[in-house]
């Protein structure tokens, strides 16, 4: 089967921060956990970079656009490596593919008899590039988002008959139940279409930079349904002499809540125009919260993801983010959080487990797994081990990243408490005890093996590193299942080492 997940792509006028680093990372793991399932996957991340707010960007440091995004783009290319996300492609909306693409969709839904001339009046955000609504307009005609002014904006353009597809929006939302994720975000669109939709701008005035509209290059295409397009146009030259639309088209989206209207209204209404397969799912997550308010480098109030990678590396980040915010839902994230989850559960619980579990089979079987049977005391109960491999494939199928990390979790500090009771330190006292102390170190090995593979999503550096420690080169959940034992182990440094005793995030 094939999986084609995508982010959003980031406007480029800002710096990259957490919250960006969030959608991918989020998508990264999905990515990787359907690869290791042996699916067929395309990854894609990247950069938006027309409209308005890059010009202003560009005007106030006496830079063209071009000049702009070509300096800022690097930086997110930069960050999607940092974190270890392993896209396959990385788009760019300045990338002359892209709107030569762009330009053949949108001349297919003017000739769809779907765009019309007229006149646009109403309210703006510029950092939205949205054109408010009355229910989206604050208090003093304030973006509910930015809390900035809105501009009264009055323009000839060209729309697009969002209108018309009010019924067979609603048709979608109520064939495809799933097509929206969370349930409460998809109510969330719902109630959006069942306000009555208006038709929207499809275009905007020359000076703005952008596509041009291909029957009209007086007018450049509105930067949100460029931006959209990129799910599309993508697949079209990310690879040399090749169209990869049949193969993966449709997409998985994940996206934050912000940009749920365009993604859950607009976008499946512009692809229904122009012909094409609407998305297989949408999946909106909430935001990252330092103290109350939404992150972001404009409100100052910034969890630096590079800075943390620094220090402690970027699996410690991806673990933090889906561990302490439940992924659907808004959460804080805070620099001693981060601090207090890596040294209980990253040096402690899970890296403390992986060293003692290499040392024991080093130190009391010369470094060579044992062999031994599943031990019945593992398998069974709400976090036994038998079934954990089909529920972390089921609760990722449903985006469930951090259900399903903590059903993993679970099994972790089962494990531990498996250490803490059978006591292996005693069994090796006692030469009547090793059998015993076989079954033991065998399924601890067994155990950890099994877990660094479903983490290998999660924490693919460290969960690599580990699983070459205990001679596993499989990273396929075929692998999953119980080998036998005989493999000769490598001992490792401590996978998260502790903090220094004065260390601050
Ligand atoms: O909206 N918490 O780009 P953008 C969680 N270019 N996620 C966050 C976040 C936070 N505090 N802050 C940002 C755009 N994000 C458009 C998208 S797509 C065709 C065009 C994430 O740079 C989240 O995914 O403002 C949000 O939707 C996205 O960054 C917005 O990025």
């Amino acid at each position: 089967m094939s999986y084609y997940v995508t982010t959003p792509i980031y406007y480029v006028n800002a710096e990259p921060h957490l919250g960006h680093a969030y959608s991918t990372i989020a998508a990264d793991i999905l990515a990787r956990h359907m690869r290791q399932r042996g699916e067929d996957v395309f990854f894609l991340t990247g950069t938006d970079e027309h409209g308005e707010p890059v010009v202003q960007a560009a005007e106030r440091q006496g830079l063209t656009p071009q000049a702009l995004v070509d300096r800022n783009a690097p930086r997110f290319e930069e960050l999607v490596g940092q974190i270890g996300a392993s896209n396959d492609f990385f788009i760019r909306t300045t990338d002359a593919e892209h709107a030569t693409k762009v330009q053949e969709i949108v001349q297919r839904v003017h000739d769809n008899g779907h765009v019309y001339e007229g006149m646009y009046e109403g309210w703006y955000c510029p950092r939205c590039a949205d054109f408010k609504s009355e229910a989206e307009i604050g208090p003093h005609n304030t973006c509910l988002i930015h809390e900035i002014p809105l501009e009264r904006e009055q323009q000839e353009n060209w729309f697009f008959r969002l209108s018309t597809f009010q019924e067979p929006l609603e048709r979608l939302f109520a064939d495809r139940p799933d097509f929206v994720q969370p349930e409460f975000r998809r109510n969330e669109a719902l109630a959006f279409i069942n306000q009555g939709l208006q038709d929207v701008s499809l275009s905007r005035p020359k000076l703005s930079w952008g596509v041009p509209l291909p029957w009209d290059p007086e007018q450049v295409i509105y930067v949100w349904f460029d931006a959209l397009l990129n799910y599309v146009t993508a697949l079209s030259y990310a690879r040399d002499g090749e169209d990869l639309t049949e193969r993966f088209w449709p997409a998985n989206h994940v996206i934050g809540k912000d940009i749920l209207k365009f993604h859950t209204v607009y976008w499946p209404a512009f692809l229904l125009a122009a012909g094409l397969e609407v998305p297989r799912t949408v999946y909106v997550h909430g935001y990252l919260l330092m103290g109350e308010k939404k992150m972001s480098k404009s409100l100052g109030n910034v969890l630096d993801p590079v800075e943390v990678i620094e220090r402690f590396g970027s699996d410690a980040l991806r673990f933090y983010c889906f561990r302490e915010v439940s992924f659907g839902q808004d959460g804080s994230v805070s620099a001693p959080g981060f601090e207090a989850r890596y040294e209980s559960e990253l040096a402690n619980d899970w890296g403390n487990l992986a060293s003692r579990t290499l040392a024991m089979i080093d130190r009391y079987r010369e470094g060579v797994v044992p062999d031994a049977d599943p031990d019945p005391d593992l398998l069974g109960g709400a976090d036994g081990f038998e079934g954990l491999d089909g529920r972390v494939r089921e609760q990722l199928d449903a985006f469930a990243i951090t259900a399903a990390l903590e059903t993993i979790w679970a099994r972790v500090r089962r494990l531990n408490r498996y250490v803490e009771e059978s006591k292996p330190w005693e069994l090796a006292k006692h030469d009547s005890q090793s059998e015993r102390l076989d079954l033991v170190v065998y399924n601890l090995a067994e155990g950890v093996r099994v877990l660094a593979l479903l983490l290998h999503a999660y924490m693919p550096e460290t969960s690599g590193r580990l699983l070459e420690a205990l001679a596993e080169g499989n990273r396929e959940l075929d692998a999953f299942g119980a080998r036998d034992g005989g493999q000769r182990i490598e001992r490792i440094a401590a996978l998260f080492p502790k903090l220094e005793p004065q260390g601050t995030a």
